[in-house]
């Protein structure tokens, strides 16, 4: 028997027992392991058998690490459909997270049970791909046609009591998973019970327009993306043929998926956001402070956000505002978002009270004296942050972390405004910053290894992903986005209107334009940045001009009604407005440009590249640790198509040569300010 896969008799009852650390993935040795274990309970005197996992999960899907290399048998469905096909009952006891192949593996039982606390689902779409050992069609034949869409489209798990409804596993058990699961085969023994083959089942009856409808739905959610329509295909055919047809074509559609590039783009950003939370060269023992009560300063739309992150973790946090009725006010936004969170079914009305209770509010620093960790999130101005680390620094306990949640300063500038640098750190969230998964944690130059490890531990506590940025204006995320606005911006004072720039970006995947989002925003954002800073040092000004019209016209955006586009002030829906045409035209004929038709190809090219371009430059300086952490940011923080894997995975693939080529041709037409290549773009596309 293989080290992972051990399989012994319990009296009547032959268990098997996988041991695959970190998440019992069906690598090589496994599914080698489990064909030996159930063939050799196929010739001894057990009456039926247990399927069970060691360590924090049941087996967590197939072997990402072995997709993209040929495949080594004994293949995943073929092992499935031997277990399935065995003469003794199988029961398979689950805890931890069920996913994929191994809930494939579950479903290849013929009998569920589940440990409370459990998780079941089919995540392959997040990968780009689908269930691709019998998950299509067994799923739908036990739970019925809507309901396996919905897991397998949406990717979600879905908890042991909900899979019990659905009747994806049938008990769920207290106390020690391997006896109960032991004490209910014997049971089953007892009472005479037989293999029950999931694949012998038929489908219950379904509305047979459900499929259209979604695929629809999946047209606009899943835009662009080849997996979710495939899943709709199998489903379908799950209600058509036989079990062994619709395996083949499950096989076939798997096989498509896991060629294409979207599922390529996934798993590199299945492996990159996993490696971004990993900084190179710190230890892995590096000690960790205890964080166990959190201090907030500005109860504002940030601040607020990010107090309910805590509080959704299990953790207290104070909340310290100018006056009372600031506090006031951010404490009812909080309150606001909860019950609109209750009201969406997102968590219980008790949740809500018991998050609610973790947030205390307060109007001085005293109360700030025993917390572990402090963010500011008060205005970008820099002198007012100095101030408030100064006076962080005359409150806290010594061993306190102090963070800042600006966007754009300079964190070092900050942290040597108090006397323990070493403790500073930058903890950038993104808004919503309660939904947003992205945070960017800024390493000053003073900032201390434990510093740094706490607050990247901290991050997965709170759901977060944490990538780490050096110290440089706007970091990684907002500094590549300078570029990316620069050319949205002058794309539509050359000839393009933000209606054009908007739909081409968003049609090739981008989740809003570039012109909405800065409507969403609010373009006094930008105004006011533009504005801190000398004239020279706030790029070509015909890439603004247009915003600097807009925010002293009192069109800051979304919020005040109007901006680029004007909203409607109930559902704020934008809508175009001819206005905004006049002033670009104005503006474009202020600057001698000669507007010109812009083919949608020349916009993406120039956004995309942009950013590109810049990322190159951060990784070059060393501000971000990899390509795949500055991808991590722009899938997790500004909407880029995860299927395309971000920036850096898309410019890989696209060929660095053939970017440098583009970008070569519009430093020559539109200047080497803008476009000079980054010199690593250079040196990666001569390789
Ligand atoms: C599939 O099953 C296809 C089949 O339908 C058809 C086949 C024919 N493989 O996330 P964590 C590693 S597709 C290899 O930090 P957590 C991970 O890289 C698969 N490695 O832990 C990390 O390594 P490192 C469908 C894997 O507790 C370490 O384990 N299944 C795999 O936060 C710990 O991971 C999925 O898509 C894997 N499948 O979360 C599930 N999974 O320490 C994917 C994890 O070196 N996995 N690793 O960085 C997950 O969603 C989470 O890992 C899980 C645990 C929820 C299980």
């Amino acid at each position: 028997m293989s080290a992972v896969v051990s399989y012994e008799l319990d009296d009547e009852i032959g268990v098997i027992t996988v041991n695959n650390p970190p998440v019992n993935a069906l690598s090589h040795p496994v599914r080698k392991g489990l064909l030996e274990a159930i063939t050799d309970a196929h010739g001894d005197g057990s009456k039926a058998v247990v399927i069970v996992c060691e360590g924090r999960t049941f087996i967590a899907g197939a072997d990402i690490t072995e997709f993209g290399k040929p495949p080594v048998e004994p293949l995943l469905p073929e092992l499935l459909d031997t277990i399935e096909a065995s003469a003794k009952p199988v029961v398979a006891a689950i805890h931890g997270t069920a996913l994929g192949g191994g809930f494939e593996t579950a479903l290849a039982a013929h009998y569920r049970c589940a440990v409370a606390g459990a998780k079941v689902g089919l995540p392959e779409v997040k990968l780009g791909l689908l269930p691709g050992a019998g998950g299509t069609q067994r799923a739908p034949r036990l739970a019925g046609v809507v309901a396996s869409l919905d897991l397998m489209t949406s990717g979600n798990p879905i908890g042991a009591e909900a899979a019990l409804e659905l009747g994806l596993i049938d008990k769920i058990v207290d106390g020690d998973l391997r006896e109960a699961a032991i004490g209910w085969a014997r049971e089953l023994v007892a009472s005479g019970a037989v293999p029950r083959p999931v694949s012998e089942l038929s489908v219950p009856e379904f509305d047979a327009a459900v499929f259209d409808a979604y695929r629809a739905k999946l047209g606009k959610r899943a835009r662009g993306q080849l997996a979710p329509q495939k899943i709709v295909d199998c489903v379908a055919a799950a209600t058509k043929l036989p079990f062994a047809e619709g395996m083949i074509i499950e096989r076939g559609a798997f096989k498509e998926c896991m060629r294409s590039p979207q599922s390529a783009a996934l798993r590199h950003l299945f492996f990159a956001e996993r490696q971004a939370a990993k900084i190179d060269g710190l230890p892995a023992d590096t000690p960790l402070r205890p964080i166990e009560s959190v201090g907030i300063i500005g109860a504002g739309t940030m601040g607020g956000g990010i107090a309910m992150n805590f509080a959704n973790a299990g953790i207290p946090v104070t909340l310290v505002e100018v006056d009372e009725e600031a506090l006031a006010r951010g404490l009812a936004t909080i309150e606001k978002n909860y019950a609109a969170g209750v009201r969406r079914g997102k968590l219980s009305g008790e949740q809500a009270s018991e998050r609610l209770d973790l947030i205390a509010g307060a109007i001085d620093y005293s109360s700030l004296a025993d917390v572990d960790l402090v963010i500011e999130a008060v205005f970008e101005d820099p002198e007012l942050k100095k101030t408030v680390f100064a006076r962080l620094d005359e409150t806290c306990k010594s061993g306190a972390i102090l963070a800042t949640n600006t966007s754009y300063q300079d964190v070092n500038a900050i942290a040597a405004a108090t006397s323990r640098p070493a403790d500073v750190i930058g903890l950038h969230f993104f808004s919503p910053a309660n939904i947003m998964k992205l945070l960017e944690v800024v390493r000053a130059d003073t900032t201390g290894d434990d510093v740094l490890a706490t607050c990247m531990a901290l991050a997965k506590r709170i759901r977060k992903v944490p990538v780490m940025s050096r110290v440089c204006y706007g970091f990684i995320g907002n500094r590549m986005l300078a570029p990316y606005f620069r050319e949205a911006q002058l794309c539509v004072l050359e000839g393009a209107t933000p209606e054009q720039v908007d739909a081409a970006m968003e049609a090739w995947g981008m989740a809003m334009g570039p012109l909405r989002v800065a409507d969403l925003a609010g373009l006094d954002v930008g105004y006011k940045a533009r504005e801190a800073l000398p004239v020279e040092e706030r790029g070509d000004p015909r890439s603004y001009r247009v915003a600097d019209v807009l925010v002293e016209m009192g069109r800051l955006g979304q919020k005040s009604g109007a901006g680029y586009y004007r909203y409607d002030p109930e559902t704020r829906k934008h809508v175009s407005d001819p206005a905004v045409l006049e002033i670009i035209e104005r503006e474009s004929a202020a600057f001698g440009i000669e507007r010109r038709a812009i083919a949608d190809e020349e916009i993406i090219d120039r956004l995309i590249y942009a950013l590109v371009n810049e990322g190159l430059r951060i990784l070059d300086e060393g501000i971000a640790q990899r390509p795949g952490d500055i991808d991590v940011v722009y899938v997790y923080g500004y909407g880029f198509p995860a299927w395309r894997g971000g920036p850096m995975h898309y410019a890989e693939s696209v060929g660095y040569a053939k970017v440098l080529d583009r970008v070569t041709e519009f430093c020559e037409r539109f200047g080497e300010e803008a476009w000079a290549p980054a010199p690593l773009l250079e040196q990666l596309s001569s390789q």
